[in-house]
């Protein structure tokens, strides 16, 4: 019986060989079995597992394991190990060679620039001028993001603001890659990333509203600063969980795919630290196998607050994750805007026009702390936060750049810094004098009606602050 057993395995798995191989190979018109199989086999696509994705494996599998066949079929067999199977995504050939793919390559990605640490272009062709009008605003916006950012740093560290993230030695990444979006492409952003809202118009008085969280914040105050988020400017509002933004940036994406909706994309930023999230996996696969228009930029800053790249993946950063998910990869010096500005508008452009997820890791770093809750000198040499600060600072890059054009000066520096440098103080002076938000917006937008422990602890919340009216100065007037 076992006899019998193994005799007819063999012969059914035999005939399952030769049928598939048939069928691998049906677009051969001289293969008789072929034709026995399919009249029409010369006509038929030879791709064999178009539709039926996942269940043949198995039987891939025992295709090629040598001890199905018996010795006369030796010759057979080294037929078949040529001829390579159709497998899910493509023929795969057959090797005797027992070789394992080496973890790392001998030579590192290399990073696309434009710009030279000297604000000398270097590129080639592929390289696109900016007219003088862009460049300015670009540079403009660079010298807002980093005024806003002291004041609002110096506002939390003088106990006016509980919390604040600055994006200084970022501010290439953010201007660069907003300039050359469209404001209908939607933003999926991490946190550090408040340029691209500046850039579309968010104003300092709408920043600085957020972050004092008073009655003009969208949020009704009930977010830490610097969770950003505006419906008007397609930016998604900031979650503080990382990663969860990518798998919903990605089904935004399909959205807009499934609307046929051809101008426009979905842009996700994230953090290296963000990487190692589960999410960042799922959106990746989820982006590649839905074929849908977004682009994921990861600001590659060396720090997820205390861990070093190092400690994050042994992987070449993160570029190389993209080609294994089956997507187009680019590296760009995160710190040269017209490298992120060039790199950016193309991989928008692919996005759409080919209905195809891009990745764009951007290297760059955070030069200040990861946040007002941090000490980075705690973990990091300063030398190597200065030598950021001073040798790579992407806004000296970009300013020699359009020195060397004729655009800017340093009559033209001072007076946009002193100007911008007004208007953020007035912008949180008038945001510190706002009222907050009422106390009841506190238990409203997430239930049509409060549920019984909602309506409970209202009443016991107003009975606290009627009773230590001290403690809640910036209520009492709501109750
Ligand atoms: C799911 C989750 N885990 C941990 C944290 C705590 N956390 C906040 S920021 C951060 C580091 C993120 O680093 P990175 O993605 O590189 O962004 P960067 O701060 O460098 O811009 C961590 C671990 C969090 N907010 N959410
Ligand atoms: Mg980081």
């Amino acid at each position: 019986m076992a006899l019998w057993l193994r005799r007819s395995s063999k012969h059914i798995i035999k005939n399952l060989m030769y049928s598939n191989y048939c069928r691998n190979n049906i677009t051969t018109k001289t293969t008789t079995a072929a034709s026995f199989l399919n009249e029409k086999a010369d006509v038929v696509s030879p791709v064999f597992f178009v539709g039926r994705r996942f269940e043949s494996t198995k039987a891939a599998e025992m295709r090629i394991d040598p001890q199905f066949y018996s010795s006369e079929e030796d010759e057979d067999h080294d037929d078949l190990l040529n001829q390579g199977m159709d497998f899910p995504g493509g023929k795969v050939m057959f090797t005797s060679e027992m070789s394992f793919i080496s973890e790392h390559s001998d030579k590192r990605i290399p990073c696309y620039r434009v710009l030279n640490d000297h604000g000398e272009i270097v590129s080639d062709e592929s390289y696109q001028q900016v007219s003088r009008e862009l460049a300015t605003r670009m540079h403009n916006s660079m010298i807002t993001l980093q005024v806003m950012d002291t004041f609002l740093y110096e506002a939390q560290r003088q106990g006016r603001i509980s919390f604040y993230m600055t994006s200084n030695g970022e501010e290439a990444v953010n201007i660069g890659s907003a300039a050359a979006l469209s404001y209908d492409d939607i933003i999926f952003p991490q946190y550090r990333e408040p340029g691209v809202l500046l850039w579309r118009g968010f104003t300092l008085q709408e920043f600085a509203n957020q972050c004092f969280g008073n009655r003009a914040d969208y949020g009704k105050g009930r977010q830490m600063p610097i969770h950003y988020g505006s419906k008007r400017h397609n930016f998604f509002t900031i979650s503080s969980p990382i990663a969860t933004q990518l798998p919903q940036a990605v089904g935004a994406a399909y959205s807009l795919k499934m609307d046929n909706k051809k101008d426009a994309c979905v842009v996700a930023f994230m953090g290296d630290g963000c990487t190692s999230e589960g999410d960042f996996h799922a959106g990746m696969n989820f982006a590649a196998v839905m074929e849908v228009p977004i682009v994921f930029i990861c600001r590659n800053n060396g720090w997820a607050i205390s861990t070093p790249v190092s400690d994050q993946f042994r992987s070449d950063g993160v570029v190389v994750k993209g080609p294994a998910y089956g997507i187009q990869s680019i590296r760009v010096d995160g710190n040269d805007a017209l490298a992120v500005y060039q790199v950016i508008r193309a991989a928008r452009n692919i996005a759409i026009s080919e209905q195809k997820p891009v990745l764009v890791e951007a290297l760059t770093y955070r030069v200040g702390h990861h946040s007002t809750s941090d000490d980075s000198t705690k973990y990091r040499p300063i030398d190597e936060i200065t030598h950021w600060k001073m040798a790579k600072n992407p806004l000296a890059r970009f300013r020699q750049w359009i020195e060397k054009n004729g655009w800017w000066d340093e009559e033209r520096d001072s007076e946009a810094r002193n100007t911008i440098k007004q208007e953020v103080i007035q912008a949180i002076q008038v945001a510190e004098r706002m009222e907050k938000p009422s106390l009841l917006e506190l238990f409203t937008d997430v239930y049509d009606k409060p549920t019984n422990d909602l309506q409970e602890q209202e009443t016991s919340l107003r009975e606290t602050i009627q009773r230590h009216p001290k403690d809640y100065p910036a209520f009492t007037y709501s109750l």
